[in-house]
């Protein structure tokens, strides 16, 4: 089993929801977590409680995802995670929605993870060793209704981290890629911690538990994919 004691972990997108709760069940392990988001209040509150690195930072924005590694270096002078969690989705008929909608959905799920891959690979490849971490949804395996934008963004950041799990397995680099059903978060403004979606929805909790079994596995064992559904959700 791999001890996540004095791991330095990037999160993204930790100042709620999944993103949080990852990055407060890898700070109880002991992890040195690197908090990323754009909303510094969120983000000051959570490093209070892990005693971590937050850093502002737009995962869309290059100039930004290389500050976020190159920070996370000077501070503790390696890298040994990154969790590839900051998304955002809306859901519309193809005809209503709006071109500028689709470029945030796409920007911040498909070019968010490949810039922040791209910012910490070179030091993974460097160590010979790494772990990512990319939090993608189901919808990246099945369409539906009213998803275009969303959907196509996690089929695209799906295929991102596929191809570079096979690229980067040479260098002694794991890539793994969870899949949540739905999960009770703020995700497309809504309001988690209302009794019904107790009933219907995962808790992030249980993603950050997810994400704890695929970093915990032995040197040896790369869990490549993990989904997790509510019992309740029809798959
Ligand atoms: O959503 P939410 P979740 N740069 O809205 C951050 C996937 N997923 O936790 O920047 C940096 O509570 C934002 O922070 P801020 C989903 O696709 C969810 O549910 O301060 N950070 C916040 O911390 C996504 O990939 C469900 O606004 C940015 C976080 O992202 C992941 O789970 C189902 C950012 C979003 O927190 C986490 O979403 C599923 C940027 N440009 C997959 N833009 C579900 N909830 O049902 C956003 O299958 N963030």
């Amino acid at each position: 089993m791999t001890d996540l004691t004095d791991q330095v972990a990037i999160v993204t997108g930790a100042s709620r929801g999944i993103g949080k709760a990852i990055a407060l069940l890898l700070a109880l392990q002991g992890a040195k977590v690197v908090a990323v988001a754009r909303s510094e209040d969120e983000l000051l509150e959570l490093g209070q409680k892990t005693q971590g690195l937050c850093i502002v930072a737009d995962v869309s924005d290059e100039a930004d995802a290389k500050l976020v590694v190159a920070e996370t270096l000077s501070r503790y002078g390696r890298l040994d995670i990154l969790v590839c969690n900051a998304g955002v989705g809306s859901f519309n008929e193809l005809e209503q929605f709006d071109a500028a909608e689709w470029d945030r959905i796409f920007d911040t799920n498909v070019k968010g993870t490949f810039l922040l891959c791209k910012a910490a690979v070179p030091h993974f490849k460097a160590q010979k060793k790494g772990h990512i971490v990319g939090i993608t949804s189901d919808v990246a395996k099945r369409t539906f209704a009213h998803g275009t934008a969303y959907g196509a963004s996690k089929f695209a950041q799906d295929a991102v981290l596929a191809s570079l799990r096979k690229e980067v397995r040479p260098h002694g680099i794991k890539v793994s890629t969870i899949y949540p059903g739905l999960v009770d978060t703020y995700f497309n403004d809504t309001t988690p911690g209302s009794v019904e979606n107790e009933k219907t929805h995962l808790r992030p909790a249980d993603i950050a538990q997810a994400v704890r079994y695929v970093l915990e596995a032995p040197t040896h064992v790369v869990v490549d994919e993990l989904m997790l559904h509510p019992l309740t959700q029809e798959w």
